[in-house]
Formats: C-alpha cells, sequence, structure tokens
C-alpha cells in the first residue's frame, strides 16, 4: 500500500488534486481510496472514503473550547493525532494499493505540528511520498517561487520521505509562464538571474551558492505541472510514485 499525501499552501489545489487524480486511477482501472485530513474542508471535489470529520468536528470544538474557526483549527490539528489509530484500521479494511491524502487547508497546521509528523510515520514512511503543491500565481514570481522551495525543503526535512514537486492549475499559466517555473526548477542559474532582475538589490545572500544548495534537496528536483480542472499530468505523477517505489514497474 503506498500512501500519497498532497501538502500545500491554502488554496494551492490540494482538495482538487485529490478528485482528479482519484478520477485518473479509477479511470484506469487502479484502485485507490481518499482521506480528508481537512475538518475545514468546504465543498470537497470528491466523496472521502475516509473522513476526518467523522471524528472531528470544528463546530463542535468551536463550542466546546470557546474559540473562534482559527483556534479550533490549531486545537483540531493536534486531536487528529488521538484519531490515528482508528483511522488506520479503517483504512486497511479496504485493502486497497493506494490511499491518497487531502491535508488539511492551512498547510502550518500538518507541517508545524506534531500530530501531522505523527500520522505520516504511524501510517508508515517507508511505504509514503509527498507531493508538494506549487501554486502557480505564487510561483511564476521568482521570490514567491524561492518561498516556496523553501517551503518544499522545509516539509521535506521535517517528514523525510520520497518527495516530488507539482505545479498546480498550470492551465492558469500563460505558456510563457510555465516555461519560466520549469527553467527555474530545472536550472539554479536561470533562477538566480531571474531573482536578480526581479531584485537588483537584493538584501540576502541568495547566491548561487545557496540556490545550489537548495537544489540539492530532492524538492529542489524537477518540477511537475498539472491541471485537475482538465485532468492533465496525472499520468506523470502516478509513474513518479511508481518509479520511486516499485523501479518504474506497473500495477
Ligand atoms: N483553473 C484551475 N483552478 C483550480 C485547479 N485546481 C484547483 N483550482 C481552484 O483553486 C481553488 C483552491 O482549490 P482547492 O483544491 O480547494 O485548494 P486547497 O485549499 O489546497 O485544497 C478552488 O477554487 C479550485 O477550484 C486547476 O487545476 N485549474
Ligand atoms: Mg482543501
Amino acid at each position: 500500500m503506498i500512501n500519497l499525501y498532497f501538502i500545500g499552501s491554502a488554496g494551492s489545489g490540494k482538495s482538487s488534486l485529490t478528485g482528479a487524480f482519484l478520477g485518473w486511477m479509477q479511470g484506469q482501472g487502479y484502485d485507490a481510496i481518499t482521506v480528508n485530513l481537512d475538518p475545514g474542508i468546504e465543498n470537497a471535489p470528491y466523496a472521502p472514503d475516509v473522513d476526518i470529520r467523522d471524528w472531528i468536528k470544528l463546530k463542535d470544538i468551536m463550542e466546546e473550547y470557546s474559540v473562534g474557526p482559527n483556534g479550533a483549527q490549531i486545537i483540531a490539528a493536534d486531536m487528529l493525532a488521538l484519531n490515528i489509530g482508528e483511522m488506520k484500521e479503517i483504512i486497511e479494511e479496504f485493502e486497497t494499493e493506494y490511499v491518497i491524502f487531502d491535508t488539511p487547508g492551512q498547510m502550518e497546521l500538518f507541517n508545524l505540528r506534531q500530530s501531522g509528523k505523527v500520522l505520516v510515520d504511524s501510517f508508515g514512511a517507508d511505504r509514503s511520498i509527498i507531493g508538494f503543491l506549487y501554486d502557480p500565481i505564487i510561483s511564476k514570481i521568482p521570490s514567491g517561487f524561492i518561498t516556496l522551495m523553501l517551503q518544499a525543503a522545509s516539509v521535506q526535512v521535517r517528514f523525510n520521505v520520497p518527495f516530488m514537486g507539482i505545479l498546480t492549475k498550470s492551465d492558469l499559466l500563460k505558456d510563457e509562464e510555465r516555461e519560466n517555473i520549469l527553467k527555474w526548477s530545472n536550472d539554479f542559474i536561470e533562477l538566480d538571474e531571474a531573482i536578480h532582475h526581479e531584485m537588483p538589490t537584493l538584501r540576502t545572500q541568495l547566491n548561487t551558492e545557496f540556490l545550489s544548495a537548495l537544489k540539492s534537496f530532492d524538492s529542489g528536483q524537477k518540477l511537475f505541472p498539472v491541471s485537475s480542472t482538465y485532468g492533465s499530468g496525472m499520468e506523470e505523477i502516478y509513474n513518479t510514485v511508481q518509479q520511486i517505489y516499485f523501479g518504474g514497474e506497473d500495477l
């Protein structure tokens, strides 16, 4: 069983990609289930097979602890750890090959709080892969792209599992914008030029050494453009996972 986690900033397209990738998997005749870990999800674009909302309801937390929606999200993130055992049992009953995890809307609730790490480890870090989502609107500006690379590196350090970078909503980008982003992800010298073009008087040491060190992470490797709206790029996600865990063999 493979656990695939989609992690990314709020609105980067995690839930949409969960639905689109599931749809693609099913279309190919592959067996997969989805797990929603976001207690605050609204209008989920897929029907989760396992849903954190069966255990944790933001409304209940807000009433019980007299907190607003943001406070409730934090408490909910910590409560996640309490339900891991039960959730794991239910997931195992499905006897499926692929479990696709949609993570909380606010990335730091999964990345920084202990429960996210505990969850990934409990479900088997050795059978996991993280798909880190690059929001296209942030990515098309060099400083935004570098910021996301830093976040991706932090996620990689945190979870210590195989990693792939995914450029979401690529249909929103002009061809030139998409090509630039992919170029930066492949070539830190291009990225160095781009950031100096954007900010001629940089106050930080975002030099080629820094960028090349950042690129040496798995998280600094090739990006895969996808569109959940058009269903493009799904096969590349699947192939990358297969490559990492089965040396490219099909299921
Ligand atoms: N054009 C376009 N919009 C998308 C795509 N994927 C997601 N969106 C939109 O981006 C917004 C945020 O998506 P969502 O999946 O909820 O992001 P999440 O917060 O990371 O789960 C929603 O309005 C989606 O309809 C895509 O591939 N193309
Ligand atoms: Mg979501």
